[in-house]
């Protein structure tokens, strides 16, 4: 067995960000090294390709702020779609919501699911049972490019960073697709990485929503394990920006068993916007303009 003591790190722009773990799995599946950790801090966590992905005792930072807006904003959510999420978290959160009729969890790697299942088991919890969680092991952009039209209330893309199998879940045809499938009234939901480690790609990301969209709007909060520890989750919709509004009885459904997320959490995360951001945004807006 590995030594308890071992520093488990992410590196990005030479920076690390590490916890005291001991590796319980570290295997290669077909398309990505898959990582389960014993951490001194966090509990268990799961990296993939060396990077932080979820953690026990993170966990809610990341998939309270990631569904909630989406579930009580969009006008219904009986079909949910999660592309990625593989460790159920996102889904657990979806579940939550008396609403949903069926979820739709389009995982790209069995084994992550599996090893989740096996070593994570709390952070999927109920949803792994519930009979309105339909689990595919496919390909989330091809099936976002083959669903009908309007064929879902809210489409949420739970991945990775832009590298490896997650690299297609940043461009404009998928998320030209995303928008296809939405219903009328519906949501967008993705994770849209740091405001600070990944800037770029954050400001590139909430710029082609807004183009693909209409509205789209940046809420800002934090998952400490990854870099920077500074996160945002980006919200989409083509009728209205309808995750600004929660529904007050769904909101009160599910803000008591929360962690972080809370309708007031909520406006506030989406005001967090750094100035230099809200610059770089209306400066693009005013050139395309
Ligand atoms: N840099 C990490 C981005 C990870 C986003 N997905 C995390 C999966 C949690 N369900």
């Amino acid at each position: 067995m590995t030594d308890p003591q071992e520093w488990v790190d992410e590196t990005h722009a030479q920076v690390r960000y590490g916890m005291v773990a001991r590796v319980v799995e570290d295997i290669h599946s077909p398309l990505q090294r898959i990582t389960i950790v014993d951490t001194a801090a966090y509990g268990r966590a799961l990296l993939l390709d060396g990077r932080w992905m979820t953690a026990e005792r993170q966990e809610r930072h990341y998939h309270e702020p990631i569904v909630h807006p989406a579930l009580c904003g969009a006008a219904s959510i009986e079909r949910v779609l999660v592309i990625g999420g593989g460790d159920g978290g996102t889904a657990r959160e979806c579940l939550r919501h008396a609403g949903v009729r069926q979820l739709d969890l389009v995982e790209i790697d069995g084994l992550v699911v599996d090893l989740c299942r096996r070593h994570l088991a709390a952070i999927g919890g109920a949803a792994w049972s519930d009979p309105r969680c339909h689990l595919t092991v496919g390909d989330g952009i091809a099936w976002a490019a083959s669903a009908p039209d309007a064929s879902y209330d809210v489409v949420i893309v739970d991945g990775s960073d832009p590298a490896g199998p997650a690299e297609g879940l940043f461009n404009r045809s998928f998320f030209e697709h995303c928008r296809r499938l939405l219903r009328p009234g519906g949501v967008f939901a993705t994770q849209s990485e740091s405001p600070e480690a990944f800037r770029q790609v954050h400001v590139d990301m909430v710029r082609l929503l807004r183009e693909v969209f209409g509205h789209a709007d940046p809420l800002y909060g934090w998952v400490p394990m990854y870099p920077s520890g500074w996160w945002s989750w980006t919200f989409a919709a083509v009728d209205a920006p309808r995750h600004h509004h929660p529904d007050a009885a769904r909101a009160a459904a599910v803000a008591s068993g929360c962690e972080i997320w809370s309708p007031r959490w909520q406006q506030g995360a989406f005001a967090a916007m750094p100035a230099c951001i809200e610059r770089e945004l209306a400066d693009s807006a005013a050139a395309a303009a």
